[in-house]
């Protein structure tokens, strides 16, 4: 991906080579005030500014939409940071609403997290904030926007805001010849009265009866009452770095080529699966983590905000599409062009054999992980259409909402803590912790360890363990990355005491 070759230093000088063309709407006047913004005398330039204005994204020929996006393009820019190496950002905010910027992934602090709920400040309608953090871990994070949508399909993740991020690591992990970032993004949100998610594809796939029995007891209740099914959000477009299938450039390859993919899953709500005619990914990291053996499997499942990478050996020449298994969705545009040198044709799409996602493949079998210190059950269940035709979501029997934001769990530095979830409901939930990572320790019944991730999917009346170390001070948000369930009570607050 040529256009993806940003490094630190000409980062400024690319952008504006880049995203000039596309910044239609902006007056000299405009850019003149960015400008001086950038140069203020408050410490001189930032090391990379981040411009959220709303701005046409063209996902087709003739297929303009309208949305918030970073710098006027989709994705945003590629950050490339230095593990450690500090770094000023300006973001700049040229929208009418409040905005909040989410370092995923990374352990800052409260102050430049990008999340409300643990005390960030806002970057003002029309105004700027500037921040300054050592970026870490090293690995495969994103930017993304952190406010909360609510009923609105035009603002938090329904938008275009969402950037990759490649942390350089001291050494690097890999033995590749080429790396390509692929985010995945649907637009042109509506709301339905059901979704069609992919259910059955997590392995192991045991419930829980009790959980079972509970949600099952619930949705029948409230149906019982006459309730129509809570809101579900569906998609008009589907795209891979912004384009719709055969309207990219398509991935250029030769045979005999190692090329680590690094996919992120950019969607506000959606569960997304990937594969590639005639190739396998051999897994070497999730969520930017290594983990701790490669892994050969046909397909890739992401749920929201996680990210995989993975290498594929370029062995089968053709022009293939490498896409969603859901034709649906991959014929309204998720998948994108693989094309060998020298190979010419309409590119070519097989179904795989279904494949199951288990987490702990990736994991060691045997070898436990440390005991946690403490352990907090989770139980996480949904209110069918409880709030105005919106499923609302409790953690423990609590729904989060602005005026009820006092943590829930409390936690002591130098901890390790065991997070035992529960879900009671039929939805999967991929569930994520801010500033800390984690480590999975039980999937559906399954041990495992060495798998480090900060989201992980929790089946549909499936129990997850995970354990993290308190190492990092400060309010702590976890929730489910889903908009529409996150928005709707599905959050909570850890404190350190
Ligand atoms: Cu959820």
């Amino acid at each position: 991906m040529p256009n993806f070759g940003f490094s630190r230093r000409n980062f400024l000088k690319t952008t504006g080579a880049a995203a000039g063309g596309l910044l239609l709407g902006e007056t000299l006047a405009c850019r003149e005030q960015r400008a001086s913004e950038a140069a203020s005398p408050a410490g001189g330039p930032a090391d990379y500014d981040l411009v959220i204005a709303l701005k046409p994204v063209e996902l087709a020929p003739q297929r303009i939409i309208s949305t918030t996006t970073y710098n006027g393009q989709f994705p945003g820019p590629l950050l490339r940071f230095k593990e450690g190496q500090p770094v000023t950002v300006d973001i700049h905010n040229q929208t009418d609403t409040p905005e909040q910027l989410h370092w995923h992934g990374q352990f800052v602090s409260t102050d430049v997290d990008g999340a409300a709920e643990e005390g960030t400040p806002f970057i003002p309608p029309h105004g700027s904030r500037r921040i300054t953090f050592a970026p870490k871990p090293s690995g495969y994070r994103f930017y993304h926007t952190h406010v909360h949508a609510g009923a609105s399909l035009v603002a938090g993740q329904y938008t275009g805001l969402v950037g990759p991020i490649y942390i350089e690591p001291k050494e690097n992990p890999g033995n590749y010849d080429r790396e390509v970032f692929l985010t995945l993004k649907e637009f042109e949100p509506t709301y339905s009265r059901g979704g069609d998610m992919a259910m059955d594809f997590l392995s192991p796939a045991t419930t829980v009866k009790e959980l079972k029995d509970a949600g099952e007891d619930a949705m029948k209740a409230s149906l019982a009452k006459g309730m129509p099914h809570g809101f579900e959000v569906g998609y008009g477009s589907f795209t891979i770095n912004g384009r719709m299938l055969g309207h990219g450039e398509p991935v250029r390859v030769k045979e005999g080529e190692r090329v680590l993919f690094h996919i992120l899953n950019g969607s506000a709500t959606e569960i997304r699966s990937i594969a590639l005619p005639g190739h396998s990914f051999t897994v070497v990291a999730l969520d930017g983590n290594a983990i701790p053996k490669p892994v050969s499997v046909p397909g890739l499942w992401l749920g929201t905000a996680e990210r995989i990478s993975a290498i594929v050996e370029m062995n089968h020449p053709g022009v293939w599409i490498m896409g969603d298994t859901a034709d649906d969705d991959r014929q309204h545009g998720m998948g994108v062009v693989v094309e060998y040198a020298g190979q010419k044709g309409k590119p070519q799409w097989i179904a795989p054999k279904p494949f199951r996602w288990n987490y702990a493949q990736f994991g060691n079998p045997d070898a436990a992980s440390g005991a946690p210190d403490q352990i907090f059950d989770m139980t996480f269940a949904k209110q069918n259409a409880a709030d105005g035709g919106f499923n609302r979501w409790t953690i423990n029997r609590v729904a989060f909402s602005e005026g009820r934001m006092q943590p829930m769990f409390r936690v002591s530095e130098g901890k390790r803590y065991r997070l035992h979830m529960r879900n009671a409901s039929d939805d999967i939930h991929p569930i994520h912790l801010h500033r800390h990572s984690f480590e999975l320790t039980r999937v559906a019944g399954q041990q495992t360890s060495g798998v480090i991730k900060d989201v992980v999917m929790v089946g549909g009346y499936q129990e997850v363990e995970v354990d993290f170390h308190a190492n990092n001070p400060g309010l702590t948000l976890f929730h489910c990355h889903q908009q529409l369930h996150m928005d709707f009570g599905f959050m909570s607050l850890f404190e350190y005491v």
